[in-house]
């Protein structure tokens, strides 16, 4: 097994795949900036390295000083988490150059998916179902432009190749709008991403957002762990996550998962994934590839019981996936509240330190968290300070659960979003299930 790996995150990512690695024998090298010395998995790790001042920019996105760090501790593999290098194509090659072992793909694949464009070719050719749009770049010919937005019809969407996540993109609702648009979108884009490409898409207005979880070994083998929700977000910030997405039927459902299995052994997949879709009107339609562990991971391992990060090692390590797809057993609903140091109301960010902390517990609660009493958040990173997570046996129970968590959580000396949250979970909306992507603001405004 790999001796010693370096973690290149900070945080719950970083605490969950110290237990991970602790749970297999695993040496583990802790990297933080300096305002990251009292962080929970700095103090369980056996080796730490102060890798750069506050800012990330100058820490956790600072390769060269990553990989000097794994070069001092005679770490085998560098493990990037989620967000800051995780999907950085160059930080990957410059990791295996320096005869590290990356835990995810390979840098050729980081960048296939990377690149949009690139990403949709290589699903439609691999079966994925896409949105229909111009299969490749925009030109400059205006009269092609025009008359392959008229075959598909308005709205349209204008998204940078280089974009994602909400990114880089600009809905059209007539003709006339259309060229103006795409020379916006194509400016910034340029400004941005230093690449100018932007292609085009039907505008799907009121898709749920619905997403695959896979695991690939790169040796032929690739495995999911169905799906999850992802609908209920604000501002391309997921708030509440849940697995399985309910309501889709079986058929759709499994025709999707093979279709997302086999574009991983086609593209030579290595590591945890997860294909995005839009799910509007029982259709799937592809819109981005994840490369990384996600944040909501948990959710997936709560319905399917098996544990994604401690697999990314095992595939790392060069092994064959450990299970096939008829191991897997889906049992039950999984919910997770991203817990986010913020105002419940205006969302500003609220750092400071914790004067009380109580989590809660019982059956099918599970919190993924670096928090402890006495600990100040910082107000140099991203605000999500806890992931809680109910499974129940149905949706109702994991609900129920969820409200249950929610009401015994105490998180003092600092705003949280937990109100809101209280407030979700009690939102005829979502005990329904099923909303689509625009419900949260929508319900925010109104
Ligand atoms: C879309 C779309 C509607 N139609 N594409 C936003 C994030 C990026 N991953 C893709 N996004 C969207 N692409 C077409 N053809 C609407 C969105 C979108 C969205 C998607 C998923 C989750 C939240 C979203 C919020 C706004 C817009």
């Amino acid at each position: 097994m790999l001796e010693k790996v370096l973690i290149a995150n900070r945080g719950e990512i970083a605490l969950r795949i110290l237990r991970a690695c602790k749970e297999m024998g695993i040496k583990t090298v802790a990297v933080h900036s300096k305002a990251d010395e009292n962080l929970m998995h700095v103090r369980l790790a056996d080796e730490t390295v102060c890798i750069g001042p506050n800012n990330a920019t100058d820490s956790y996105l600072n390769i060269p000083a990553i990989i000097s760090a794994a070069e001092v501790t005679d770490s085998v593999a560098i493990h990037p988490g989620y967000g800051f290098l995780a999907e950085n194509a160059d930080f990957a090659e410059q990791v295996e150059r320096s005869g590290f072992t990356f835990i995810g793909p390979s840098p050729e694949v980081i960048r296939l998916m990377g690149d949009k464009v690139s990403a949709i070719k290589a699903m439609k050719k691999s079966g994925v179902p896409t949105v229909p749009g111009s299969d490749g770049p925009l030109t400059d010919d205006h009269e092609r432009t025009l008359k392959i937005a008229r075959n598909i019809g308005y709205p349209v969407i204008i998204k940078a190749s280089g974009g994602g996540g909400g990114r880089g993109m600009r809905a059209v609702h007539r003709e006339q709008g259309l060229l103006n648009a795409i020379s916006v979108t194509r400016t910034e884009a340029g400004a941005a991403f230093n690449n100018d490409v932007v292609y085009l898409e039907k505008f799907l207005e009121t898709p749920r957002h619905v997403e695959v979880q896979v695991l690939s070994d790169g040796q032929g083998n690739a495995i999911h762990l169905g799906d999850r929700d992802c609908s209920l977000q604000r501002r391309h910030q997921k708030v509440i996550e849940e697995a399985p997405a309910p309501g889709i039927p079986e058929e759709a459902r499994q025709r999707i998962y093979k279709a997302c299995t086999d574009a991983c052994i086609e593209i030579g997949y290595r590591g945890a994934g997860t294909f995005e879709f839009l799910y509007q009107e029982g259709e799937f339609y592809f819109i981005e590839m994840n490369t990384r562990v996600q944040v909501e991971h948990p959710v997936s391992e709560e319905i399917s019981g098996f544990d994604i990060i401690k697999e990314q090692l095992r595939i790392a390590n060069g092994e064959t996936l450990s299970v096939t797809q008829d191991d897997i057993k889906f049992n039950g609903h999984a919910i997770e509240c991203r817990i986010n140091a913020e105002d419940p109301k205006t969302f500003m960010p609220s750092p400071g330190k914790l004067t009380q902390l109580h989590m809660p517990g019982g059956n099918g609660v599970r919190v993924d968290s670096h928090l402890y009493q006495g600990y100040s958040v910082p107000p140099f990173y991203d605000s999500m300070i806890a992931k809680l997570i109910t499974w129940g046996p149905d949706r109702e129970t994991a609900l129920t659960r969820m409200r249950n968590a929610l009401d015994e959580l105490v998180i003092e000396g600092i705003r949280t979003n937990t109100p809101l949250h209280q407030e979700l979970v009690r939102d005829t909306g979502f005990i329904e299930g099923g909303v689509n992507i625009h419900y949260l603001t929508k319900k925010l405004e109104g």
